[in-house]
């Protein structure tokens, strides 16, 4: 039985042409900066994000990492969403790595309002440790692939200027954003002194992820990189994986969406799961479960008897994440199992 796997953007296989180019890269020793993909890589995105240079980093949490411990000192606060990835999903790595204490505070569906924002900038007195960063999500994975209104994270960069604070977004899934909304990813990052891109989601690439911002702040990003053992050597090889991305799996992730709503369409129409199809933005829906008497677990483990793989997601959640691996048979026959498994239940 062939798997349907719906647990993560994350699961793609190289295809074979990306395989090809990754197989044909040019490449040195990219600690002494001689990597001729990595340089064309880093050059590339720093263009499209509209920074003046970008770096390569091994992932999506070594991204946020590098970029919270560069903009930061030990006894800082970073304010980010209560349902953010580095709040949830990164082992306390600032905490750990750079003594940051983060302060989440709650948005919509991950989405803060600078009115959400302003209560927990720290006032500037004998009693506070200072605020520092603002971190926002673009896309929002926990809230369900929500997209940032522009003019949301513009009136969030107003508040943190007359607070002198700096502003970092991690955009694992930018591109999905600018896919969704047609926003030109620079216009995104703008409001933002330093973003973080990761190749290894929609994009489809084996590894890696791009941060960027000021050259003078990616120097110090990449001493924070190689502290923390992220110094490659011939790592053009993921490069060219990430170069042939950029060229011709950006457009791709409209299909994605397109794809993610109509399983949602779909699964909204069975009671179990009902909810607002339209909600879901990009590549990912969070599917809510209404009978109390059945786990996120126990439906996860139905679909997988099934050949479907999703994952619970929270104590009455469960997520199913669309990506490149994922046809339109793949949709017509998750839906065929959705309703053979759970149409009769309430
Ligand atoms: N997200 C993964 C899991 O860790 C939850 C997933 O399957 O969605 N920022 C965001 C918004 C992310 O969703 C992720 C990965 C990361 C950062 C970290 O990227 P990696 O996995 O490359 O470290």
């Amino acid at each position: 039985m062939k798997k349907i796997d719906l647990r993560s953007d994350t699961v793609t296989q190289p295809t074979d042409d990306m395989r090809k180019a990754m197989a044909a890269a040019e490449v040195g020793d990219d600690v002494f900066g001689e990597d001729p993909s990595v340089n064309r890589l880093q050059e590339r995105m720093a263009g499209l994000l509209g920074k003046e240079q970008a770096l390569f980093v091994a992932s999506g949490t070594m991204g946020n990492l590098v970029s919270i411990l560069t903009h930061t000192r030990p006894g800082d606060e970073v304010i980010l969403e209560a349902q953010s990835h580095p709040f949830h999903y990164e082992f306390a790595g600032a905490a750990a790595f750079g003594g940051v204490q983060f302060f989440p505070v709650p948005g919509n569906h991950g989405i803060l309002d600078a009115e959400d924002v302003a209560p927990a900038i720290r006032p500037d007195d004998g009693h506070h440790s200072p605020t520092r960063l603002i971190c926002l999500e673009n896309t929002h994975n926990r809230g369900g692939g929500k997209v940032y209104p522009l003019e949301k994270i513009e009136r969030i960069r107003a508040l943190a200027e007359q607070h002198h604070l700096v502003m970092h977004m991690d955009g694992a899934r930018l591109f999905n954003a600018t896919v969704a909304t047609g926003i030109p990813p620079a216009d995104y990052c703008a409001p933002f002194d330093s973003v973080s891109v990761c190749l290894s989601k929609g994009l489809g690439c084996p590894v890696g992820s791009v941060i960027a911002g000021p050259a003078d702040w990616v120097k110090e990003a990449r001493r924070f990189r190689k502290r923390l053992g992220g110094g490659m050597r011939q790592a053009g090889i993921l490069a060219a994986a990430g170069l042939y991305a950029l060229d011709h799996h950006i457009d791709q992730l409209a299909e994605d969406h397109r794809r993610a709503k109509q399983l949602a369409n779909a699964l909204s129409q069975i009671p179990l799961f009902e909810f607002t199809p339209s909600s879901v933005e990009t590549n990912i829906i969070v599917l809510p479960i209404h009978d109390p008497e059945t786990t996120p677990a126990e439906v996860v483990s139905k679909l997988q008897n099934e050949g479907v793989l999703c994952v619970p997601f929270g104590p009455r959640e469960i997520r199913l994440v669309t990506h490149l691996g994922i046809t339109d048979g793949d949709v017509a026959r998750v839906i065929e199992i959705f309703n053979k498994l759970f149409a009769g239940q309430t």
